[in-house]
């Protein structure tokens, strides 16, 4: 989907933003946050980058990270706030709460779930990361590309895309990698981004990813595997949401398995992970959105309410159908 005129002329004829992103940001969330606070800047304008909840100490090296509000007041009354990577109001935590009603509202994102919600929602599914569309959105604004803009959207691409494995066809593949190329062109070192991002293991972390591998179950047909972490677990090991790419990797990488999932006792409920490997048969972004989450065909989550003993059934009865329904392996593309 292309840029909303409406979007651009927003950003034209006002003077003062509030950037909010979704609850436990990841790198998409920092990333883009960022990446608009700096097109906002370069433009001569106000931004204000707020997230309701602390940013992973992984994320505190990207450009401006220091400077992210958890807590209001804002420095100054917003006129606009733009809501980035995000799917859903709840999910916005309390920046709702610091801007008035007066606030012109606008959203940008490429989660396939989110509805609009503001009257200005620029929601592009086939972009690989909202930092990509902020960086779009700042070139169509006269923005040029310099190492900061360019640091926050690779980290956003590098996170979204799952250290570049998530491009599913040859078209994204070459779109992706062309982007990454530009922006590494400003003088980023990918193993030195990598090191910061994901060599971030403490001995906890792994006892956690150890407690994973041995409470991980695979069906009988060997087409699902999933993790189970009781609220014990979680709590001796300091679970936490971004550490499910780690823990979800394990069952997702089982050569027979076609979806994975990830079943977290956490806070009030059970925090669920899904992984498609075949996202164009079988879409776990709707799978998800019965239980009341959301997020893409190929990665999306849930909060449940209840525990492990009423939550794994139920979730596993839809995705042995999803995976009945999408026919044999392979059945329609391949490669
Ligand atoms: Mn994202």
């Amino acid at each position: 989907m292309r840029i909303p005129k409406r979007l651009l002329e927003l950003i034209d004829g006002h003077r003062s933003f509030l950037v909010a992103s979704h609850l436990h940001p990841d790198g998409d969330a920092v990333g883009s946050s960022l990446a608009m606070a700096l097109v906002l800047r370069a433009l001569g304008k106000r931004a204000a980058v707020f997230n309701t909840d602390r940013i992973p100490p992984n994320f505190a090296f990207l450009p401006g990270a220091s400077e992210i509000l958890f807590q209001g007041p804002l420095p100054f009354r917003p006129q606009v706030a733009l809501f980035l990577d995000t799917p859903s109001p709840p999910r916005l935590g309390r920046a709702l709460d610091l801007i008035g009603p007066g606030t012109v509202r606008a959203a940008i994102d490429h989660h396939v779930s989110n509805p609009g919600y503001t009257g200005l929602d620029w929601i592009d599914p086939s972009a690989p990361c909202t930092a990509e569309m902020v960086l779009r959105l700042g070139r169509r604004l006269g923005v040029p590309l310099g190492r900061d803009l360019a640091l926050c959207v690779y980290v956003a691409l590098l996170t979204d895309m799952g250290k570049f494995q998530f491009m599913v066809t040859p078209g994204q593949g070459k779109k992706i990698f062309e982007l990454a190329g530009r922006l590494t062109a400003k003088g980023l070192v990918p193993y030195e981004i990598y090191k910061k991002v994901y060599n971030v293991y403490d001995p906890s972390s792994l006892k956690l990813l150890a407690a994973a591998l041995s409470n991980l179950h695979v069906t009988r047909d060997g087409l699902i595997g999933y993790v189970c972490l009781d609220r014990e677990t979680t709590a001796r090991f300091h679970f936490f949401d971004d550490t499910n790419d780690a823990l979800i990797a394990q069952p997702r990488d089982l050569a027979s398995t076609r979806v994975a999932l990830l079943f977290a006792e956490h806070r009030g409920g059970v925090k669920v992970s899904f992984r498609s490997k075949e996202p164009d048969v079988i879409d776990v972004n709707r799978i998800a959105a019965h239980f009341g989450g959301g997020g893409h065909a190929a990665a999306a989550g849930a909060e449940v309410p209840g525990d492990l003993g009423s939550v794994v059934p139920a979730v596993l009865r839809r995705v042995r159908a999803a995976v009945a329904a999408a026919g044999p392996r392979g059945g329609k593309r391949s490669g």
